[in-house]
């Protein structure tokens, strides 16, 4: 995991990357600059059942958009062909198209937590949110990296 030290011990750090315009490493502490937004979220796991969570945290879409993806605002049609890939410090590995989490398409509330049932995500790293999932598997904790790309494309 890639990680800072501070007065308050080691930190985990996202890094962003990919067709943007402002590539970042960001700590939980550097996702409190956005609105936070409060969900309660249940979900089924494969393994353990049903389990429940409060989380809070920024949407997804405004960190991501404050890094300026490479596609042309004004033209929706060209969001369409963005993918995100996060994964988290174990490898374990997700993606989720643009469109999903974008205002103008599919409009899902996905947050990058920085809190879970009240505890601190700082030395543990951000959550994957999707509150209106009914499987818990993508719901990623300890993202490390989120890879913004634009350039995917059938048949390339
Ligand atoms: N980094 C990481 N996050 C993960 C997983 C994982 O293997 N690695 N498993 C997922 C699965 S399958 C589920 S059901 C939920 C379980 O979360 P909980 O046990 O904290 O309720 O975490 C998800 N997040
Ligand atoms: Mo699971």
């Amino acid at each position: 995991m890639s990680q800072s030290v501070t007065a308050a011990g080691p930190v985990a750090e996202l890094v962003l990357t990919g067709d943007l315009a402002r590539p970042a490493r960001l700590t939980v502490r550097d996702l409190l600059a956005w609105p936070q937004h409060p969900v309660r979220v249940s979900f089924e796991c494969a393994t353990s059942g049903i389990r429940h969570h409060r989380f809070t945290g920024p949407l997804l879409h405004d960190v991501l958009n404050d890094a300026g993806p490479g596609f042309d605002p004004a033209r929706r049609k060209d969001r369409l062909r963005f993918l995100i890939a996060l994964s988290g410090a174990d490898g374990h590995h997700v993606l989720l198209s643009w469109a999903e989490i974008d205002p103008d398409f599919g409009r899902a509330p996905v947050l990058l937590a920085v809190s879970i049932d009240d505890t601190p995500l700082d030395r543990v790293g951000p959550q994957l949110v999707l509150p209106q999932d009914r499987c818990g598997a993508r719901h990623v904790s300890g993202i490390d990296a989120i890879r913004v790309d634009g350039r995917y494309a059938p048949g390339s």
